[in-house]
């Protein structure tokens, strides 16, 4: 496959309430989007990164730099037999992996519907339908979030996740909990804590949880290392874990006993596939986390969760929680029973509005191979 012409684009998007976490609320959601033109097929994925750097190093404006002052010189003209293949075309560059990510996906997709089978069959998934389960933002009340709660349950979401903060973490779990005895919970720090909250942090041993995410420095291994002794609730690393090594690392070290994996954060489908099958062979479960994205990051995330080694629900969930109008056709719908059943048509299987994407677009470069 000849790499023809890549766009970058960024289109204004606004979440349909604000979404909290321990270091903030976003509320307006700037989306790139990269279309990568190879051997006169278009692909197409997002580029994950938030306005700022709270939850990565990376923002959408050092993915723009990185994309269209590194990446793009590096593969454009280029031919690969596969997608597979870009990750050694970017070996030189350090870190930006959402950016990195933007570039390689995109070609997954050309790739898949170049060949005419579904994304998720080319990356040698195995499940036809998917588990979901929600992640909900830090809300003003207990009881608010207990709400909220009720109403993904009743939309049939197997698993809940709920964003804490210290001084909104112990009673809003206790709630859930003794609302709810039997269902799979768990909690996500954003790196809110420090190995002093250890004593604190245990105190949500008893509400059973699945497990809790990042609690500690979003670079820091060794200290979930030294706080999961303390605890029996299994750690899950986010932050933490950009590519293989840092998973393998983690998991020799006990620093996590699940891992959440990022399709952007860990740079894209070849390091994703990567640490699943390590994951696998060790029995470590993963599962498939999420960056609010639109509905084409969304349908890269459905066709990740088909691997092997996806066996919890991830944060993969419908369209409409997020968007009043999603940029994909149909949108992302989940089942009565919790699931996504992934769709069988080429490449991403969701056919793109370009004509809604073009309409929400506020900056846009293309690159073409001379
Ligand atoms: O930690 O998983 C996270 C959103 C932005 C930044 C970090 C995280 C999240 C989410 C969103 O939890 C999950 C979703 O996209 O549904
Ligand atoms: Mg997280």
């Amino acid at each position: 496959m000849k790499i023809e012409a890549i766009t970058l684009r960024k289109l204004k998007m606004r979440l349909k309430a604000p979404f909290e976490t321990s270091f903030g609320q976003v509320w307006e959601r700037p989306v790139l989007l990269v279309e990568l033109l190879a051997d006169g097929v278009s692909g197409w994925a997002e580029c994950t990164p938030m306005e700022g750097p709270f939850y990565n190093p990376e923002t959408t404006g050092t993915a723009w730099h990185v994309t269209r002052d590194f990446l793009v010189p590096l593969v454009l003209g280029q031919s690969v037999a596969s997608a597979a293949e870009i990750p050694a075309l970017f070996s030189a560059i350090r870190g930006h992996e959402m950016a990195r990510a933007g570039i390689e996906n995109a070609l997954w997709d050309a790739e898949a519907r170049q060949k005419g089978i579904p994304l998720w069959k080319l990356l040698g998934g195995t499940r036809e339908e998917i588990a979901c389960g929600v992640s909900l933002g830090i809300q003003a009340t207990p009881e608010a979030l207990l709400e909220k709660v009720g109403t993904e349950l009743n939309a049939g979401y197997q698993r809940i996740k709920i964003k804490i903060k210290p001084g909104k973490d112990i009673e809003y779990a206790r709630a859930v909990r003794k609302a709810h005895p039997a269902i799979r919970l768990s909690v996500d720090a954003n790196s809110a804590y420090t190995l002093s909250d250890v004593e604190h942090l245990r105190k949500l041993d008893e509400f059973g949880l699945l497990m809790m995410e990042q609690p500690l420095w979003w670079d820091d291994i060794h200290a979930h290392a030294k706080l999961q002794k303390e605890m029996r609730t299994p750690v899950c690393l986010d932050e933490s874990i950009y590519h293989l090594r840092h998973a393998a690392t983690a998991i020799e070290l006990d620093a996590c006993r699940v891992v959440n994996i990022k399709l952007g954060r860990v740079g894209g489908h070849t390091s994703a596939r990567e640490i699943q099958a390590y994951c696998q062979e060790r029995s470590v479960p993963v599962w498939c986390g999420g960056m609010l994205e639109c509905g084409i990051g969304r349908a890269h995330n459905i066709a990740m969760s088909t691997l092997p080694g996806f066996v919890y629900p991830g944060d993969v969930s419908a369209s409409k929680r997020y968007w009043e109008e999603d940029v994909i056709e149909p949108e992302v719908e989940v089942t009565p029973r919790g699931t996504i059943v992934v769709p069988q048509r080429p490449g991403i299987g969701y056919a793109v509005r370009q004509e809604l994407i073009e309409r929400l677009t506020v900056e846009k470069e293309t690159w073409r191979a001379r």
